[in-house]
Parts: C-alpha cells; sequence; structure tokens
C-alpha cells in the first residue's frame, strides 16, 4: 500500500487527512526521519520531537499565507517534508543541497532565515505588526523551544510583545533539554506545570470554574475580593506569561494530535499574544535517542538498528584538548573558572563539568550574559575562561568592548568553530571573528597552528593578565610541526622557514595549509619564508618588518574573512612602517556568507586549499615580477 506520506507535497494535502490517518502520517514521518538522516546526519532528537506538533500546525492554519517561525530552525526538518522538499532529504547538509535551516530563497513556506537561536518572538512580532501596519489577515506563530527560550532576546520580545495588542501565537516546545539538560529558573518553573486538561478550560476565567461549585461557589467569588487574584496564581498554571500580557493555554502533550488541533484552532480564533505551551520528548519515537537526547541532538551518519555512529574512528578535536587542558591548569590555578552558554559537550566544558562542578557555569543560551558574567567574576578576582562558538560570539561584541576591554579585564576567550564549519553553512561558519575583534583595544588574539600550540596558548592565557582569546577551529587536531617547540612571547610570531624570494605569513589553523604551499613552492625552485603569526593583535610588527626588507613579496593566509581579518593587520602594519615597495596579497574569505558544505569542498571553492594558493601565489609572483622588470 502506498504511504500517505507520498502524496503529501505541500501542506494542503494533509488537510485531506482524518485524525486517524495523522497519526499514520507520523509514523511514516518518523520512519522517514530515521531512515534518510541514518544516512545524512543532521538535527534528528529535536525532529523526532516535533512530529506531531508540525503535522498539527500545518493542518490547522494556512502555510505560506500563515507565517510559521522555527526558533533556531533545526527543528524544521518535518516543515521541509510536508512543504514539497521530502526528496531533497538525500542532499541535506551538503554543498548546493537542503539547508538544515529554514531558508527564504528555497522556499516560500521558509518565512525567516534562523540559525542563532532566541529570534523567532521577536521576528513574529515584527511580521505581525507588518501585517497589521498594511491592514492584512494572517496568522503569525513562533516555535521557540524551552533552551531558546532562555537567550536573552527572548525574554525582550516576550516583554514587548505581551504588551502590544498584537495578535501573535508563541508556540513553546517544552522537552526540558536544550542540547544539554536545559539550565535556570524558567526551565525549573516549566517542569513545575503539569499537563492536565482542566488547565485549558480554566483559561477562560478563574470565576466561572468557581460559579459551577454548587451553593458555595457565588458566595466564594464574593467574599474573595482581591483574594481572587492570588488564586488565580495556585490555579491556573503559566501565570508567568499572563502577568507578561499573554494568554496563557496549557500545558499540552505534543504529541497528542487531538490536543494540539483543539488548541491550535481555539488560538486561531483568540485575540493579543497567546503563548501555547507543549511538551514534548527530545527523539522520541527512536529509543537511543529518547535515551541520550544530548548525544542524539546532532548526529552524523548512523546504523538504524543500533543508533551507533557509521564512522567510529573518533579523532582528538581542538574541543577536547581544550576541556582537558583547562582540567589540568584548573587545578594548578584555583581561581580559573569555566563558562559556557548551553554547549558544554560541544565545547570540551564537559570535562570542567565533571572535575570542578562548583567552578563550572552554564548560564543558558545566553552568550551575552556570559561575556559581561565573566567580566563579574574577574572583577572579583577570578579567571575566568568563556568558551563560546565563533559564530555564536558575534552576539557579545558590545559586552567584549564594553565590559571587558574596557576596564582590561582578565578574561579569556575560547573561540572554538572559528573558521568555516561545513554543514550548518552561512549562519554557522566563524569567519567573522577576526573581523570583530581585531579592532578592539586591549585585547590580545592568539590562533594556535596544532595541538600542541593550543595548550601551549592556553598555559599562556591562564598567566596573562588581560582580556586574551583563542581562536581554533572545528574537527580533529593538526599534529603537523608538533616537534618544533618555541615559546609564546606576547605578540610574536615563530619563523618556520627562513627564504629569500617570498614570504607568507599564516594564522591558526592556515600554517597546515602554508607549510604544504611552501612544500609546492620548493618544487617549482623557490625558496619562501614562512611565519606563524600565532597573534593576530598584538601583531608582530618587528617579524614583518624583516620579512619585507628581506623580499618584495608577502602573502597572508587566514580562514576569517578578508575583510578586517589578519590580512588586513598584515595590511596596516605594512602601511605604517611605509613598507610601499610591496607586493601583498591576503588570502581569506570573501566578502559574503558562506554557504554550506563539506569543508574540503568549500576550501577549493573559494581557492584557498595549498594547490590553489600556490597556483595564485605562482600568477601573483610572475605578473609582479614581469611589471617590476618592465617598469
Ligand atoms: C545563539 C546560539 N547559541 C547556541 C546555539 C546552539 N544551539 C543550537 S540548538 C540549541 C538548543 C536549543 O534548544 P531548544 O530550543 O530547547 O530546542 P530543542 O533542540 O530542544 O528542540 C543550541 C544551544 C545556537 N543555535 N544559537
Amino acid at each position: 500500500m502506498e504511504k500517505l506520506l507520498e502524496q503529501i507535497h505541500s501542506p494542503g494535502d494533509l488537510k485531506k487527512y482524518n485524525i486517524k490517518q495523522l497519526k499514520n502520517i507520523s509514523q511514516e514521518v518518523r520512519e522517514f526521519l530515521l531512515h534518510s538522516l541514518s544516512q545524512t546526519g543532521g538535527h534528528l532528537g529535536s525532529n523526532l520531537g516535533v512530529v506531531e506538533l508540525t503535522l498539527a500546525l500545518h493542518y490547522c492554519f494556512n502555510s505560506p499565507k500563515d507565517k510559521l517561525i522555527w526558533d533556531v530552525g533545526h527543528q524544521s526538518y518535518v516543515h521541509k517534508i510536508i512543504t514539497g522538499r521530502k526528496d531533497l532529504f538525500p542532499t541535506l547538509r551538503q554543498i548546493n543541497g537542503l539547508s538544515g535551516f529554514p531558508k527564504t530563497t528555497e522556499s516560500m513556506h521558509d518565512i525567516f532565515n534562523t540559525g542563532h537561536s532566541s529570534t523567532s518572538i521577536s521576528a513574529g512580532l515584527g511580521l505581525a505588526k507588518a501585517r497589521d501596519l498594511a491592514g492584512d489577515d494572517f496568522s503569525v506563530i513562533s516555535i521557540i523551544g524551552d533552551g531558546s527560550l532562555t537567550g536573552g532576546m527572548a525574554f525582550e520580545a516576550l516583554n514587548d510583545a505581551g504588551r502590544s495588542n498584537t495578535n501573535l501565537i508563541v508556540i513553546l516546545n517544552d522537552n526540558q533539554m536544550s542540547i544539554s539538560q536545559n539550565v535556570g529558573g524558567l526551565s525549573q518553573y516549566l517542569s513545575e506545570l503539569r499537563t492536565e486538561p482542566i488547565y485549558l478550560e480554566v483559561k477562560d476565567d478563574v470565576e466561572q470554574i468557581f460559579k459551577k461549585i454548587p451553593r458555595i461557589g457565588p458566595s466564594l467569588i464574593q467574599t474573595m475580593g482581591k483574594a481572587k487574584e492570588s488564586i488565580k496564581y495556585f490555579f491556573i498554571p503559566g501565570i508567568l506569561f499572563e502577568e507578561l500580557g499573554f494568554t496563557y493555554l496549557g500545558p499540552i502533550d505534543g504529541h497528542d494530535l487531538e490536543s494540539l488541533i483543539t488548541v491550535f484552532q481555539k488560538a486561531k480564533k483568540m485575540k493579543g499574544p497567546i503563548l501555547i505551551h507543549t511538551k514534548t520528548i527530545k527523539g522520541k519515537g527512536y529509543t537511543p535517542a529518547e535515551k541520550k537526547p544530548c548525544s542524539y541532538h546532532g548526529v552524523g551518519p548512523f546504523q538504524l538498528a543500533t543508533g551507533k555512529p557509521v564512522q567510529s574512528v573518533a579523532q582528538e578535536t581542538y574541543s577536547q584538548v581544550f576541556g582537558e587542558t583547562l582540567v589540568r591548569l584548573a587545578h594548578k590555578n584555583q581561581k580559573l573558572v569555566a563558562i559556557t552558554a548551553a554547549m558544554p559537550e560541544g565545547t570540551g566544558l564537559d570535562f570542567f563539568a565533571k572535575a570542578y562542578p562548583k567552578r563550572f557555569f552554564d548560564v543558558g543560551i545566553a552568550e551575552q550574559h556570559a561575556v559581561t558574567f565573566a567580566a563579574g567574576l574577574a572583577a572579583g578576582g577570578y579567571k575566568p575562561v568563556v568558551a563560546i562558538y565563533s559564530s555564536f560570539l558575534q552576539r557579545s561584541y558590545d559586552q567584549i568592548i564594553h565590559d571587558v576591554c574596557l576596564q582590561n579585564l582578565p578574561v579569556i576567550f575560547a573561540i572554538d568553530r572559528a573558521g568555516i564549519v561545513g554543514a550548518d553553512g552561512e549562519t554557522h561558519q566563524g569567519i567573522f571573528d577576526l573581523s570583530y575583534l581585531s579592532h578592539i583595544p586591549n585585547l590580545t588574539i592568539m590562533a594556535p597552528k596544532n595541538k600542541e600550540e593550543l595548550i601551549q596558548m592556553l598555559e599562556f592565557a591562564t598567566d596573562f593578565n588581560g582580556p586574551i582569546a583563542i581562536r581554533y577551529p572545528r574537527g580533529s587536531v593538526s599534529n603537523q610541526g608538533s616537534n618544533i617547540y618555541t615559546p609564546i612571547v606576547h605578540g610574536k610570531g615563530e619563523l618556520l622557514s627562513k627564504g629569500s624570494d617570498m614570504g607568507i605569513i599564516a594564522i591558526g589553523n592556515m600554517v597546515d595549509t602554508a607549510l604544504e604551499v611552501i612544500e609546492n613552492l620548493r618544487v617549482k625552485g623557490y625558496n619562501p619564508s614562512l611565519l606563524n603569526a600565532r597573534f593576530v593583535a598584538p601583531i608582530d610588527e618587528t617579524m614583518i618588518i624583516q620579512m619585507a626588507t628581506q623580499t618584495s613579496y608577502l602573502f597572508s593566509l587566514e580562514d576569517n574573512l578578508v575583510s578586517g581579518g589578519f590580512g588586513m593587520q598584515v595590511m596596516e602594519t605594512l602601511m605604517k612602517y611605509k613598507l610601499n615597495h610591496i607586493s601583498f596579497h591576503a588570502f581569506g574569505f570573501p566578502k559574503r556568507f558562506i554557504e554550506q558544505g563539506d569543508c574540503k569542498q568549500l576550501y577549493a571553492r573559494y581557492k584557498l586549499d595549498a594547490i590553489s594558493i600556490t597556483e595564485q601565489i605562482l600568477t601573483q609572483f610572475d605578473k609582479t615580477k614581469g611589471e617590476v622588470a618592465n617598469g
């Protein structure tokens, strides 16, 4: 028998079915997700958790007229399946393939691009206000997880939306999980709200409930007077949201299609801001994912029967080295404390959390708070290490400037996932950090070339008295050149190769590529110098001047945008010392958003792999040599 899911190509197709059939469809969607993601990898647990929720949304609302906005967007796969993109799933998160996040360019059903958390309520409110101004009539629905609700923007938006008098539906998908167990007071509050049908009824009015009690009810209401308000607190769950100005509906079982459909139909007719609280299970329907939701939040290809990864050769990652080194350093330095914004596993801080639970802080998805909280700890005499992914640290720009660097506080920024990250695409590429950090006064910025250097830099940073950032890439460590050991000196690079006809200055991850490039150039008969810059700020001016006096050709290599990045710091030095005779070229990413794809493919596409760089250097070298000769 043909599967019902095969007949669904748009949300309209879904509406033909009855609840029983919808239940079958939810089963088919789960099977499809499991089969497909076991091959490609992706955000498994979150999507298994929103199957019924997504079906019910598309059943009750009319996308794209009604606007569905997915917070973070990693849980939008079911939405993609229902909106005609099922057949693209074999290309999920690959170069030129289906995005793992909502993308307005991919479908008219994707209303707002996401990837970073806690934006959906703000975006939803904006769309709702735009609708009101234009005199339109449709529903706007923001779907946000309890993890994403810990982000400051979500609170700011609730605060604004609650008193906005605007029709906006916020669906809180509460599974008690962020990537790890969710944290904080709000999470605790939500966990105490239990799913009981009476609550939906209670919403209409507490008074109505009391009126129904024979004889004593009405007189009770009369005598209660002001006490009524406090009784409301006792009877109505979600009073927090009510006080903010939302009508709170729930909590309801987010896997029960009937309840979901009932409450969505009801919400559609109501006025003002509404918050529907659904309780779901992350990884629902797949035992390994239900048992270990954190491990199945995002997965690579896995064996369906066991849930085990297809590739199990675990290579050591920079995050692991960071986490393990920090534990060792914390043993020696009692003042060392560590902070994560909801990414203990991803950053490698889970080691630290186990070893020093009292000195470890998971602040929720709150990068801005994380940084200022670290500044406070530093002001209080501690040595905070804030570990945040490069792209998420974008949120903390002002906190880094205003709260840390302006006061010259000794905060260590461990910037993970710097450079391109691959499959997560535009929203997650860590290619802006050197541009948004290098101009900040007082901030020292380093990038290690390999595992050993990351360890050295962490040791250096813990002894350093001022704000300091170390940026390192996603994935397995490089061990190249680890037999060479030169101590870290503030603002000094490491000369890896002394040559005569051209100089290459590489930073961090790109030193590996540079080593290949100089080998290629040597084969072609050239004799290049190679400087491992180590420091982006302060940059090693002495070494750059020295290189510039020995050759007329300098090249910089980085895995950041050229615009505002490391190469521009080299350029600034050349300008500062009037080294105008130098032919200089900066290799890095162009000023554009870098799409998803395998990192190797992306390096090749942007001509940042060793072969392409060698070719470009040779062309440049020959061209300028010709110009110099002719001139
Ligand atoms: C600003 C920002 N910080 C961190 C992340 C990484 N991240 C992606 S999903 C997620 C957890 C989201 O939890 P929740 O909203 O509850 O969704 P669930 O996966 O549990 O359904 C985190 C921390 C992010 N996307 N954006």
